[in-house]
């Protein structure tokens, strides 16, 4: 375990024992709390998991524990969002973008090129716009806590480094279930193939798809190497996680019940992002030492990736609606005036 968690796990145990009267006296009962997510239990998903689990126990003083279910073991995320909102499971953390099916504003953030860097997406994510978006979930029947970061996605491929937009031409690419994703690589020339994440790695495998995108933290720890030639660096898109609950169990607990999850959502949050930029720092020379070939595209590529993917956007503010879409921007826009 690295001194960063160790020291972050010592502080929140002080935190929380150093007030164990408080534990005790707060309106808190016995829960049982299964927490679902879709990558393995070594990922930045799983570790992060881990850290608000340990906290919750902390803060809980040992009531409510979280019972962390990694690989996709409790179903995809649309499966394990049916049985939040069903009340079958009581949390998940998984892609906005496999939301949009229930909550049509989280489509702002699959917004290609939307964010240049993480201090942009910290900063809308976690102000008034990303509020908004998740103050729509309660009526769908699910409480967003926190965004954590999946990061900045690439491609991979077993066919050719796309050096190009035309090299994307007929390339079978995987891509979340989520029509901004479908549409844009459509756009791009790619045959997009829309799968669940605990598909990917036997479609690449089997050759059902030949590539997919994803941060490099993911191709990573899922050892997409292992079934993948060609890295093309193109942060096209800047994709969150988001941690969710069940609203039907949420409603009944406690406040104090609910101010253990928002807090340790909160703590997870601040690591988890950490961790994830730690490791993606790494993960693209670790690629490579797996034997991978790495091709960055260059910015007169990007420019043209990100000038015909302009066309995706006109769909996502009519879908998410324009009043938010100008928000987001006016908000990008004030960031990007301070520099
Ligand atoms: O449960 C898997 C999800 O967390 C998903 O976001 C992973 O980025 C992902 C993908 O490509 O499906």
């Amino acid at each position: 375990m690295n001194i960063f968690r160790r020291t972050f796990i010592a502080a929140c145990a002080a935190a929380a024992l150093a007030d164990p009267l408080a534990a005790a006296a707060a309106d808190i009962k016995p829960h049982l709390i299964r927490f679902g997510y879709g990558l393995n239990e070594q990922s930045n998903q799983g570790r992060a998991v881990k850290v608000f689990a340990e906290q919750v126990e902390k803060a809980s003083g040992g009531k409510m524990k979280v019972r962390a279910i990694g690989a996709a073991a409790l179903g995809s995320d649309v499966q394990m969002q049916q049985a939040l909102i069903g009340g079958a499971q009581e949390m998940m953390v998984g892609s906005t973008a496999t939301l949009v099916g229930i909550s049509k504003e989280m489509a702002l953030w699959d917004t290609p090129f939307l964010f240049n860097n993480t201090k942009e997406a910290d900063a809308v994510l976690d102000g008034p716009v990303g509020q908004k978006v998740i103050d729509k979930l309660p009526e769908k029947g699910l409480v967003g806590l926190v965004y954590w970061e999946n990061g900045f996605r690439n491609l991979t491929n077993s066919k050719r480094p796309v050096n190009k937009l035309e090299d994307l031409g007929g390339i079978k690419l995987r891509v979340m279930q989520n029509i901004v994703y479908l549409d844009s690589f459509k756009t791009l020339g790619a045959n997009a193939i829309p799968l669940p994440f605990s598909e990917l790695f036997s479609a690449l495998e089997t050759g059902t798809v030949d590539g997919q995108e994803n941060p490099f933290n993911t191709i990573l720890s899922s050892k997409f190497y292992e079934v993948q030639k060609y890295v093309s660096v193109t942060n096209h898109v800047y994709s969150p996680w988001i941690v969710l609950v069940s609203k039907k169990w949420w409603d009944g607990l406690s406040k104090d019940e609910q101010k253990v999850l928002t807090d340790a959502a909160q703590a997870s949050r601040d690591f988890e992002r950490k961790d994830t930029r730690d490791e993606a720092a790494k993960a693209l020379a670790e690629l490579k030492a797996k034997g991978m070939q790495v091709n960055e595209l260059p910015p007169t590529e990007t420019a043209r990736m990100r000038d015909k993917l302009t066309q995706v956007n006109a769909g996502i503010a009519a879908n998410i609606g324009p009043d938010l879409w100008k928000e987001a921007q006016a908000d990008l826009d004030k960031l990007r005036a301070k520099k």
